[in-house]
């Protein structure tokens, strides 16, 4: 995914969403101009546009801050979503109660149902953060997922790693249907050599 230039063709809504300090806006900066950012809480809402390969819609990325108060405001941004991205502070177990509770919220939403989830596992750089696995089953995701394509993204909004991956999956479980998704992860794990218990742990995981 590339960042610079414009295209004319038509933007795919993202809605980021994820608890207050979280680092939503930190990740969207970064990524957007790779400049780390001291950010303040978010009241009301960031928009940014990344481009994709030509294939691919641009994405227009709509960053809402995530305290208690601003969580109401979340569904107004549902109409129109074409993918949404859950980041988590996977350093911050204390919280992650109340991070999946939010996601489970926002996941039974009708105008949500069958839009493609990418959880951002953030803040990977922390020592004693959590693992996309761990993470995985903390927040139920297989359960809670069922009948919707996701895939769960380590990253770090301050060094940068993994944010391309995960939009870029975004975008590749937004253009591709739901049983074509699980089949390309199979064949991804067996080409990397992994062997018949791993890929059925993470296809458990990831299903
Ligand atoms: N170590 C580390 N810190 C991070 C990372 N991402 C964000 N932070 C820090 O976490 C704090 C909160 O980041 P924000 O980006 O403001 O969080 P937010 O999700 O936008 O918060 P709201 O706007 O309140 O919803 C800031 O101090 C960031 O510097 C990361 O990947 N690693
Ligand atoms: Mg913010």
């Amino acid at each position: 995914m590339g960042v610079h230039g414009s295209k004319s063709q038509k933007q795919a809504q993202v809605l980021m969403l994820g608890l207050d300090g979280s680092g939503k806006t930190t990740l969207l900066y970064k990524l957007k101009y790779n400049e780390s950012v001291v950010t303040v809480p978010t009241v009301g809402f960031n928009v940014e546009t990344l481009e994709t390969d030509r294939s691919s819609p641009g994405l227009t990325v709509w960053d809402i801050g995530g305290q208690r108060k601003m969580r109401p405001h979340w569904r107004h941004h549902y109409t129109d979503t074409a993918g949404l991205v859950f980041v988590v502070d996977s350093w911050d177990q204390k919280r992650l109660d109340e991070a999946r509770k939010e996601l489970h919220r926002v996941l039974r939403y009708e105008s949500l149902r069958g839009v493609p989830l990418v959880v951002l596992a953030n803040k990977q750089d922390l020592q004693g953060a959590l693992s996309p696995e761990a993470l995985c089953l903390k927040l139920e995701l297989r359960r809670v997922c069922e009948g919707r394509a996701w895939f769960i993204q380590p990253c770090s909004a301050t060094t940068g790693m993994g944010l391309e991956e995960g939009f870029r999956r975004t975008v590749y479980l937004m253009k591709t249907p739901l049983k074509q998704t699980q089949e390309d992860i199979k064949v991804k794990m067996r080409s990397k050599g992994f062997s018949f218990t791993a890929v059925k742990q993470v296809l458990l995981c990831n299903r």
